[in-house]
């Protein structure tokens, strides 16, 4: 393997006499006013041009942090302090495939920088809700540094008296993703964590808003919900299936995805890519040779039928299930169950006192032909599979047939598992993979999201945190720590999914259903890099409440605090806001995310932080100085020295950078490849499921049917929308395609992540939004029944809120599905105290938030968030 490394960058002052002209850069630094609601910045106040692009004093690298996975590197000019121009990496090829060093260019997003530093929603200095008002309601009044710290520091120790340290939950938030000293997630990789730890703990979260459902149910089919083969193999492939994946959106950067997949395009053209969306993603327009539109939630019964044709025509490989599959056949189903009995807390679903034998033949053999324990269901042919997906039988089994002249690739992104029976989604598009043969083969892949492979950097990208220093010995799932400020005491195991977590964050699974229990309610939030609270959560009028609640003995936080450089929904309802920096205006270290070519990016602080603006490392020593650990905490480093130790452990394990550290500095960007075959996804030994084989009937899921209560302990509705099935398999979920809501809220509405924004991060750009406007996607046919033209203003609602958008009417979705873009900011009508809130106040930011419930799934405990039923009305 031939390894090359390439440094780029050393950029030097350069001035370019006779073209140095006046900047014109009309910096606003208006920002936010305080006690008011946010105004939308005027168009005519905002930096609109980069000036002289050649007139500059100093050039710096930074990089793009929020999460797209990208990370991008980016170019700071400055001039005279300000920020003039933002400018992309643009050397090395741009070809595709091993050996190349790709150019990492950033997408129209990260060009907008300017207008996020120069926002006009910047906080300015430190906030304190006024007294005697709401959280959400966004009064505030300014403090300085000194009072913020001190009353952070003493209501930390007094709940640290009361509760302990269990009442500490660091809130999950991606906003600083790529950074190193500044990031924000994993949360249990910040800076507020290790000060944390240094403090005796907090309360941890497991899995993550982006594969809530995949990381745990995938698993309980192959024993692993990330390994597909490395994307340069994709050029192998006959077929391409991608279900519910739109890297033209989600994965933009020059280096990432898209560009692989548009490269795969041109180099293997005979390749059919079929896309399996509800929408016609951009992606499928640009590379896909067929778009199967799906109504959302379906896919378990799309892959049901395929296997219900191929098995039925003989065309499935007998042998193959017999040898590597447990719970198909009906004869062996017995047998077979035993196989795949979870024997210890590694897996889910234990069963001690061995009551819960299986009796009947659950087997998919019997669910195909509707017998056994699947009597009167019916048989689950392409017809079947039709009236549930909204697919013609025909397409299902020409689908089916395109299985079986492979090699077929099968990526799925992560769409369909965002559901309330997402978990059945991905295992399900695992399993048509498998039982095809298509697994652990060049061209094929098993189903989950795309390898990207590459040839990382090993630098640390993460400063130590001390996790074995945290004494709580319990975690909740990342969406649902808003009940442990309501009631934290009917939390268990069995209820909420409460883990177990050890000293280096593994988790584990009860012994004894309904042991494992929180020990105390959260009562402090600590929002960094995260708009979760007000945003990205779900329900946003019920968290209202739930935030609102007061704060007593077992239930009610006490303390919110957010720091974020900008104004967001979030930091209107915390109690303390503190103005944070971008990265633009400070020093750190990012490494690649989801490009083939490794790279890593020494970042130099391109601007002071504005206003009264500090970075997170400066906030948290603060802090620890005023919890008397200061010493422990900085270990006498500076945020420069712990990117000085990045580099030299990257150098003793073998990186190739830079001789000296101020070498690395100047040098900026670094890159290198290699010219390795394509890595296959191919599970060698037995996989890590309690039978070691593919478990298509899991014994772990059966077991947590019978064991566990899916009504939340009293919170969840027991109205049987929420199901844990030991197949993977359809049925009528809550606000899916079967919920009998669905007469009333006619509509299923998904909400796709968007070009416009990483989330919310770059929602209060205005060049963002004048690019693609928030528009809520709808059928022409279903347009014209409602009345609905193009561009008409519409009111889009659930039974937990409304929300005011445009309509973008297309046939680029299906009828009776529709989507609102997440991650739009969310905006009342009115913040007034005596109703914030309140399910009937309109939002008029289009933000889906409002409309999505927080409803755990029933294994994952994970966010539902693409199922819900709406209607559209024109406003
Ligand atoms: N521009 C941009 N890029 C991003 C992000 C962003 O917000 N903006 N977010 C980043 C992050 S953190 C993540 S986790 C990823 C998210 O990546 P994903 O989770 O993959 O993105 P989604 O848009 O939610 O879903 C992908 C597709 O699934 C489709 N879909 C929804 N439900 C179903 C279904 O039931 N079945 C099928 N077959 N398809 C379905 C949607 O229509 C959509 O086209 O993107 C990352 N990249
Ligand atoms: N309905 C629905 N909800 C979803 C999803 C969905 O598909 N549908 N997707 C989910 C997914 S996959 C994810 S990952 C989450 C993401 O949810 P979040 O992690 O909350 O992501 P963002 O909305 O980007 O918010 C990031 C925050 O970081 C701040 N920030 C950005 N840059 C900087 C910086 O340089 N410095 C500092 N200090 N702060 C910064 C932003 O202002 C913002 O407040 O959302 C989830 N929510
Ligand atoms: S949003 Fe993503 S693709 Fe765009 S510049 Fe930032 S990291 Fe790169
Ligand atoms: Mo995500």
């Amino acid at each position: 393997m031939g390894k090359t490394a390439q440094t780029f960058g050393k950029i030097s002052r350069r001035s370019f006499l006779g073209l140095a002209g006046a900047t014109g850069v009309g910096v606003a630094l208006t920002g936010c006013a305080p006690a008011s609601k946010q105004e939308e910045p005027a168009a005519d106040s905002l930096p609109v041009t980069g000036g002289d692009p050649l007139d500059y004093d100093t050039v710096s690298w930074s990089s793009c942090h929020v999460n797209c996975g990208s990370r991008c590197p980016l170019k700071a000019y400055v001039k005279d302090g300000q920020v003039v121009r933002i400018d992309i990496d643009s050397d090395g090829d741009d070809e595709f495939g091993p050996g190349k060093i790709y150019q990492m260019r950033s997408c129209v997003r990260g060009r907008t920088n300017r207008q996020r530093i120069y926002s006009p929603d910047r906080i300015q200095k430190p906030l304190k809700r006024v007294e005697g008002t709401k959280r959400g309601e966004g009064k505030y009044e300014e403090i300085t540094w000194d009072e913020a710290i001190d009353l952070i520091a003493t209501t930390m120790k007094e709940i640290k008296e009361e509760y302990g340290n269990d009442a500490f939950y660091i809130q999950y938030g991606t906003g600083v993703l790529g950074g190193t000293v500044s990031k924000s997630w994993h949360p249990d990789q910040t800076m507020f964590a290790r000060l944390m730890n240094l403090w005796g703990g907090y309360l941890r979260q497991y899995a993550d808003y982006s594969t809530g459902q995949i990381t745990w149910e995938m698993p309980l089919f192959n024993g692993d919900a990330w390994s597909n083969n490395e994307v340069t193999d994709l050029v192998n492939s006959k077929n391409i299936v991608l279900f519910g994946n739109n890297p033209a959106n989600t994965r933009m950067s020059g280096s990432a995805m898209q560009y692989l997949l548009t490269q795969v395009r041109l180099q293997n053209p005979e390749a059919t890519i079929v896309v399996v969306d509800p929408h016609l993603s951009d992606t499928a327009v640009g590379v896909a040779n067929r778009w199967i539109p799906i109504r959302p939630g379906t896919d378990m019964a799309l892959v049901a039928g395929m296997i219900q044709y191929l098995f039925s025509a003989g065309k499935l490989d007998e042998q193959l299930i017999r040898d590597k599959f447990v719970g198909f056949f009906s004869d062996s189903f017995a047998d077979d169950v035993k196989a795949a009995e979870p024997t210890s807390t590694a897996f889910m679903g234990l069963d001690k006192s061995g009551k819960l034998t299986i009796k009947e033949d659950m087997s998919y053999e019997a669910y195909l032909a509707g017998t056994g324990a699947y009597k009167g269901t019916g048989e689950k042919t392409p017809e079947w599979a039709a009236g549930i997906t909204g697919i013609p039988a025909d397409t299902i089994r020409e689908l089916a047939d395109l299985y079986m002249d492979g090699p077929t690739a099968t990526i799925q992104g992560w769409g369909p598992q965002r559901h309330s029976n997402g978990g059945n989604n991905s295992r399900a598009i695992a399993m048509i993979a498998a039982i095809t043969g298509n697994v652990g083969i060049s061209g094929g892949g098993t189903g989950a999201r795309e390898g990207v492979g590459g040839v990382p950097f090993a630098t640390p990208t993460a400063i130590p945190c001390f996790p074995e220093k945290n004494t709580v010995d319990v975690c909740v799932s990342f969406f649902d720590w808003y009940q442990a400020i309501e009631d934290y005491t009917v939390m268990n195991d069995a209820t909420w999914g409460i883990r177990a977590i050890d000293e280096t964050g593994v988790t584990s699974y009860a012994e004894e259903p309904g042991t494992l229990k929180l020990k105390a309610p959260i009562k402090f939030i600590w929002n960094y890099g995260s708009n979760v609270m007000m945003g990205q959560h779900a329900d946003i009028n019920d968290s209202l409440r739930i935030y609102n609640l007061p704060d007593e003995k077992d239930s009610g936080v006490r303390m919110i605090v957010t720091v974020d450089p900008w104004m967001t929904p979030t930091a209107m309802a915390s109690d303390i806001i503190l103005p944070g920096t971008t990265p633009f205006e400070e020093d750190d270290l990012t490494t690649g995310g989801t490009a083939w070519t490794g790279f890593i990016c020494c970042e130099s602080k391109a601007i002071e932080p504005l206003f009264e603006a500090k970075p997170v490392y400066e906030i948290c020593t603060l802090l620890a100085d005023a919890l008397g650990i200061k010493d422990e905490f900085t270990e006498g480093k500076t945020q420069l020295d712990w990117i000085e130790w990045c580099y030299n452990e990257g150098k003793a394990a073998g990186d190739d950078l830079p001789d000296t550290f101020e070498e690395f500095r100047a040098a900026g960007l670094i890159k290198q490849t290699d010219d390795h075959e394509p890595a296959i996804a191919a599970p060698e030994g037995p996989l890590a499921t309690p039978s070691g084989k593919y478990e298509v009937f899991s014994k772990q899921a059966y077991n947590l049917s019978r064991q566990w209560d899916l009504t939340g302990g009293g919170y969840v509705p027991d109205d049987g929308r929420d199901q844990i099935t030991g197949l993977p398999i359809w049925y009528e979920n809550f606000e899916g395609y079967g919920d009998p809501l669905r007469e009333e809220y006619p509509f299923q509405l998904i909400g796709h992540h968007t070009k416009t924004r990483t989330h919310s991060s770059y929602g209060n750009v205005p060049w963002m939004s004048s690019v693609a406007p928030q528009q809520c996607w709808i059928n022409e046919g279903d347009a014209a029944t409602l009345g609905i033209k193009q561009d008409d203003t519409v009111i889009v609602s659930t039974e937990r809120g409304r929300s005011r958008m445009t309509a973008k009417v297309t046939n680029r979705i299906m009828p009776g599905v529709v989507s609102v873009p997440q991650g739009a900011w969310y905006d009342p009508v009115t913040r007034d105290g005596a109703t914030i809130g309140d399910p009937s106040v309109l939002d008029l930011g289009g933000c889906i938030s409002v409309l999505t419930s927080s409803r755990p799934t029933p294994i994952s405990k994970g966010n539902g968030v693409h199922s819900n039923l709406c209607k559209i009305e024109k406003a």
